[in-house]
């Protein structure tokens, strides 16, 4: 397992701090004595390091050097990992380091996501990079990036499968409906794997776990709030009592 605890080519802050905390739990919960397989943490402050030996800048000056610095990093180890690697990523955009590390020209991309992250600079609302990790995948944007990363072919879109997902920004939506991406729901699953499977030998499978039901996402989640019985009677005194408005955390 490969651990990328960055986002946006900075460690640890908002979805980075992810995979840090789970490996955390992970060895809390495991037993000592079982073997728990190699866990390869990618750490930018190495990349930084090397850059620093051999004498070039200390390292990367913008987000777009802070993404390539660290997917640089995780390619390496992908490349050097034996046997398909499993990936626990904060962000997206770890898709590229993951595809330039596994360089095959036979690959197909399984990918559930509640969005689309098939954006480019001229659809985003928010502008936002991970928003558009498929788009540079598929070879629609930020070219330079995926090339510096290693990655020189794009994926063919017609290998894309783009599974539940439910929240596009308008123009991605129409920028999905004029590619060959396919956009599935679990239901259409089964028989899109089976059409990818004579363009594609590998899979590289892309899990954000926003995907899942919002009812049942954790607390915290931007998009929805976990529904419990002891959560809906919280909910309900909260509501029963009298307060001023923005006195309480959950009203901001
Ligand atoms: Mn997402």
């Amino acid at each position: 397992m490969i651990a990328v605890p960055y986002h946006l080519g900075r460690r640890d802050v908002e979805v980075g701090r992810g995979p840090t905390v789970i490996c955390k739990v992970g060895q809390a919960v495991l037993p000592a004595s079982r073997p728990s397989g190699r866990l390869v943490f990618v750490d930018y402050e190495e990349s930084r390091q090397e850059s620093r030996l051999a004498g070039k800048t200390a390292g990367p000056t913008s987000e777009l050097d802070g993404i390539a610095a660290v997917n640089t990093q995780l390619a390496r180890a992908v490349s050097a990992h034996p046997g398909p690697p499993i990936i626990l990523a904060g962000n997206c955009n770890s898709c590229l380091g993951t595809l330039a590390g596994l360089s095959r020209d036979d690959l197909g991309i399984v990918w559930f996501d509640a969005h689309g992250d098939f954006n480019t600079p001229e659809t985003s609302i928010s502008g936002s990079i991970e928003g558009m990790s498929l788009a540079i995948a598929t070879g629609s944007c930020h070219g330079e990036l995926r090339e510096r990363i290693g990655l020189a072919r794009p994926v063919p879109e017609a290998n894309v499968l783009l599974v539940a997902t439910r929240n596009l920004d308008p123009n991605e939506s129409v920028r999905l409906e004029r590619s060959a991406v396919s956009l599935i729901g679990l239901e259409t699953l089964p028989a899109a794997l089976e059409a990818l499977a004579s363009r594609a030998r590998a899979v590289y499978l892309h899990l954000d776990i926003d995907v899942l039901d919002p009812r049942a996402a954790l607390p915290g989640d931007p998009h929805g709030r976990r529904r419990n019985p002891d959560r809906r009677r919280h909910d309900r005194e909260l509501q029963s009592r009298p307060r001023s408005r923005g006195s309480h955390p959950e009203d901001r």
